[in-house]
Order: structure tokens, then C-alpha cells, then sequence
């Protein structure tokens, strides 16, 4: 894993747009949430052979269950949820001749319980485990807590009391978060079982992560990732339809460009928003992607005229990256992303996500009535480059890098450019799924998402529809109640940062399906 850092950087800061940002900001809503059932944790179908099942004490006895030194309880609240803890705690037995010392942990998956437990070596800050200890001096009190947990599951271990006392839990209750309500979706269905449950994991996956801003996940990095934005953006306009949440972000990256003009991957909003000093090639594209969509949404004519400037900047900056054949060519300055996995060669799906942006970005100009001959002739130039020199003829696959590599990545990205005819991009597609499938150094719904979203785009549906049900329908197998950041069907221990406690269990980039079904699903 490879961070950025250490370069100094200037932002620019455009206070209109971060008011504008501002005006878009509507207060959360809340649901409580009370817990259905104490739970154990076993070995059985689950991540890595970690489930769940109904422990032998009830929930309905919780103020009976007197719990001392070592002993602790699984709450469940039958469902994942992001907000606020609480419960009463009081003391039985003699007078609390010492404090109490409580550990709590909140998992979104059983096997965060067994993995919490171990030596932490994952590549992430171990900060971001949600656990917490906490000395309580006086019973009987309301424990709340004050930082926000994503979860469905919470533990209560008592590390001690004394052993003249123990205590007892009363009346545990979650504040569940989030910008929009499942109440409010537009429901659709289709007519096959899985498929709907499917849909139901998306919305509630999307619902989770829609917060102040689309975060990508809740439990972490809990913060605006454009690359998660764009496809979360697409979700819920298949789902909640809530335009203000995407013009507040799309206004808060359009406000903070760096003075040269890229765009941020990520910002952080916790308090005044902060632009992160990370940049992906593709995930700065996806500005122009976004707000794209959001205009085939919205036909909201004046966002589009305001961050179209910002927009151009970030395009300015991407067409640096040509070379000169007119392909790009990437250094270790602004990398991309396309998939957690580094295995492949990324080179291809960089110029043709280029060419997916800049057909976009070519549509706004005409939005506001810009001239875009210029762009229209970069374009051409590119597909022309394309064409000559990462295109075999003979075998009908894009090739990537300087070693001619053939990967799936580089078709779909190719495919969802639309350079070729329909027929050629649907041969391609079918003959990629003989080729690649089951993908080898895949490792994330978000590019699972491309896939299909290729396989769709070139009239290859049931292939397309016989995946989602595979790769999701895993998850759910597995126990999802919310998909995740990172699923790879072939090694089930996967963690793209070596440790199986750290990965988000509700990520928001997995939710697609409810897009992908709504838009393709006949
Ligand atoms: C991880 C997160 C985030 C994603 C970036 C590129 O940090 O999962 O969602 O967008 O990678």
C-alpha cells in the first residue's frame, strides 16, 4: 500500500461554492433502534468460517444477567446501522468498592470479534477498529458514547468490577443515522428472489454511507472518495433520489481544486472541509462523470454552469498526461486506481477512462454552450491512437503496457468508452468472460461494478445478470447484511491492507446493483 505524502501543496478555495455546499446540507434523520437478540460468536458460514448464532441467554432477561470480571454479551440489532450507542448500567452486590472497566466492540461482521483479538499488522491505523474502554466511577449512569459506530453487532465485555459487585445492563439503544430513509425509496423489484434481496443489500448499503456527504464507508474511511461518490450518485438516483446530498458534493470538491487545477481524490468534512493531498488520475476524471450524471438526472443548468470551470481545470490537467502518440502515460505523481488489486497493468483503462470523461465533459460543453471543436479533435485523436496501437486486430483484445498485457480491466474500460462498434464491444465482452472469468486479480465490487456495467452496455444481460447474482449472491451467502469494500470469491480471507479487521463491511461502492438492475433489468 502506498501513501502520499510529504509534498507541499496549494489549494485554491472558492467560498461561493462552499456556500453553496453549505445550503445544500440538510439535517440527518434518526431512527431508534433497539436490539432483537443476545448472540455468540461460532464457526460456520460467515468470512473466514466466523457466523453468528442465538446465544442461550435472552434478551428479554438482559436486567437479570449479572455479568463480573471476564464475562461479556453480544448485542444484535438485527440489521447494520450507523449512529450512537447508549445503555444504563447499574451495580448489584455490595456498595462499587472499585470503578468499572468496560470494553466495547461494534462489528459490522462476526469476524471482527475473532480478528480484533489478534496482533494488529494490517496497513491501515489501527485507530480505525471500533472498539473503545472506558472507566465508569459511579453507578448507576447512562453510559452514551460519543463517537459514531457503524455496526450491527455490539459486545460488552467487562474487563473488571471487584469481586464484591458486578453489573447489569438496562434498556441498550442505537441512534441510527443517515440522510434519507428506506420509507422514501422507490421501490422496484424484479421477478427473481435473489435479485430482490440484492437490491434490498444495495439500498441498505447506500442508505448506511448517505450521511453528511456520501461516505464510502461508515466505519471507515468515513469520508468523500470521488472514485465511491460517482457510483453512489448513480445508486440513489435508482433509489432515493436525493439531489441535494450529490450537488453538496459535487460543490465541495468543484471548491478546492489545488491552484494548478487537479482535483482531490478524497476530503475530509468532519468540520471546515479539507482537501487530501492523495491524487488518482481516474478518481479526478470523475469529477466531469459526476456531475455529468447529475445533469442527466437534474438538468440543473447552473450547477452545471458553475463547476464547469473547475471541471475544464481538472480536464486541462489529466490531457498533460498524453504523450505523443496521444496515449496516456502515467507517473508516480498522479497514479489511478481501477481496483485495489495491483497486479495488472493499468495503463490502457487510464486513456480510456480519459476518453469516457472527455466525451462527457465534450456533452456539458454543449450544456453551456461552449465551443468544443477542439475537444471534439483531442478526442478523435485518442480514439485514433487507441485504435493503432493498443488494439490487436487479431486476437480482438486491447493490449496494456509497455509487455502488450491482456487483462480484463482494459476491455471493460475500453468497452464502457463505446470506441468500438456494438457488435465488436458485445464479441469482446462475451469473449473477455471466456477469457478472464473467474477473474484472478480482481479484488473489489467497484470493479465488479465495471464489469457488468460493460457486459450491460454491450448487450451481453444475462451474462451480466448471471454475475451480479455470483459475486453479490456471494456476499449474501456469506452473511452480508450491507456489501463490502472488498470481496474476492477465490481467497475468502482477502483484505486489501492484510487484515480482515480493518476492511468496511458497508462500503458504498458495492452498492450498484440497484443501479445496474434498475437501468438494465428487463
Ligand atoms: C480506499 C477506500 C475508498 C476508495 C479508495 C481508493 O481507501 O476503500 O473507498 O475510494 O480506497
Amino acid at each position: 500500500m502506498h501513501f502520499q505524502t510529504g509534498k507541499k501543496i496549494d489549494f485554491d478555495r472558492n467560498n461561493k461554492f462552499l456556500d453553496k455546499a453549505k445550503d445544500a446540507q440538510k439535517p440527518l434523520l434518526t431512527e431508534t433502534v433497539v436490539p432483537q437478540k443476545l448472540v455468540t460468536v461460532t464457526k460456520g458460514k460467515g468470512i473466514d468460517g466466523i457466523t453468528i448464532e442465538a446465544s442461550n441467554q435472552k434478551l428479554e432477561n438482559l436486567s437479570h444477567i449479572k455479568l463480573g470480571k471476564g464475562d461479556s454479551i453480544i448485542l444484535d440489532l438485527g440489521n447494520h446501522h450507523v449512529g450512537y450507542f447508549s445503555v444504563e448500567i447499574s451495580s448489584v452486590g455490595s456498595p462499587m468498592d472499585a470503578p468499572l472497566f468496560l470494553h466495547l466492540v461494534f462489528a459490522e461482521q462476526p469476524i471482527e470479534f475473532v480478528k480484533i483479538t489478534e496482533p494488529y499488522d494490517g496497513a491501515l491505523s489501527k485507530s480505525w477498529l471500533q472498539e473503545d474502554y472506558i472507566h465508569v466511577d459511579q453507578l448507576p449512569t447512562v453510559l452514551k458514547l460519543n463517537r459514531r459506530y457503524s455496526c450491527r453487532y455490539i459486545k460488552l465485555e467487562v474487563i473488571d468490577t471487584s469481586p464484591k459487585w458486578k453489573v447489569v445492563f438496562h434498556n441498550p439503544t442505537f441512534e441510527a443515522k443517515s440522510a434519507v430513509s428506506l420509507a422514501n425509496i422507490a421501490t422496484f423489484k424484479t421477478d427473481d428472489d435473489q435479485l430482490n434481496k440484492i437490491i434490498a443489500v444495495s439500498a441498505k448499503t447506500l442508505q448506511d454511507c448517505m450521511q453528511d456527504v456520501f461516505e464510502d464507508g461508515p466505519k471507515r474511511d468515513r469520508r468523500l472518495w470521488l472514485g465511491d461518490l460517482r457510483l453512489q450518485a448513480l445508486a440513489n438516483y435508482a433509489s432515493f433520489n436525493d439531489q441535494n446530498l450529490v450537488k453538496r458534493c459535487l460543490y465541495l470538491f468543484g471548491a478546492l481544486p489545488t491552484s494548478s487545477g487537479r482535483i482531490t481524490s478524497n476530503l475530509f468534512t468532519g468540520s471546515e472541509p479539507i482537501p487530501d493531498d492523495t491524487f488518482l488520475y481516474d478518481y479526478g476524471l470523475f469529477f466531469i462523470s459526476t456531475l455529468f450524471d447529475y445533469y442527466q438526472q437534474y438538468h440543473d443548468k447552473e450547477t452545471v454552469k458553475d463547476l464547469f470551470l473547475p471541471a475544464k481545470r481538472e480536464l486541462a490537467q489529466a490531457l498533460l498526461y498524453l504523450n505523443k502518440q496521444n496515449l496516456v502515460e502515467l507517473k508516480s505523481d498522479w497514479p489511478i486506481y481501477v481496483d485495489s488489486g495491483n497486479n495488472f497493468d493499468k495503463s490502457t483503462c487510464a486513456t480510456a477512462i480519459l476518453i469516457y470523461a472527455l466525451k462527457q465533459f465534450i456533452s456539458l460543453g454543449q450544456v453551456v454552450n461552449e465551443d468544443m471543436t477542439d475537444y471534439t479533435r483531442k478526442l478523435q485523436d485518442i480514439v485514433e491512437a487507441v485504435l493503432n496501437n493498443l488494439y490487436d486486430k487479431k486476437t480482438g483484445f486491447f493490449v496494456s503496457g509497455k509487455n502488450k498485457e491482456i487483462n480484463v480491466a482494459s476491455q471493460v474500460w475500453m468497452v464502457l468508452a463505446h470506441i468500438l462498434t456494438d457488435e465488436k464491444n458485445q464479441q469482446l465482452m462475451a469473449a473477455s468472460m471466456k477469457k478472464f472469468y473467474p477473474f484472478k486479480d480482481i479484488t473489489t465490487p467497484y470493479m465488479y461494478h465495471h464489469i457488468v456495467a460493460a457486459l450491460f452496455e454491450s448487450s451481453n444481460n444475462e451474462l451480466a445478470i448471471n454475475l451480479i447474482k455470483k459475486y453479490w449472491g456471494g456476499m449474501l451467502d456469506l452473511g452480508a447484511d450491507t456489501f463490502w469494500e472488498a470481496f474476492k470469491p477465490d481467497d475468502l480471507d482477502f483484505s486489501p491492507y492484510n487484515n480482515l479487521a480493518i476492511n468496511s463491511y458497508c462500503h458504498a461502492w458495492s452498492c450498484t446493483p440497484i443501479y445496474l438492475l434498475k437501468k438494465y433489468y428487463k
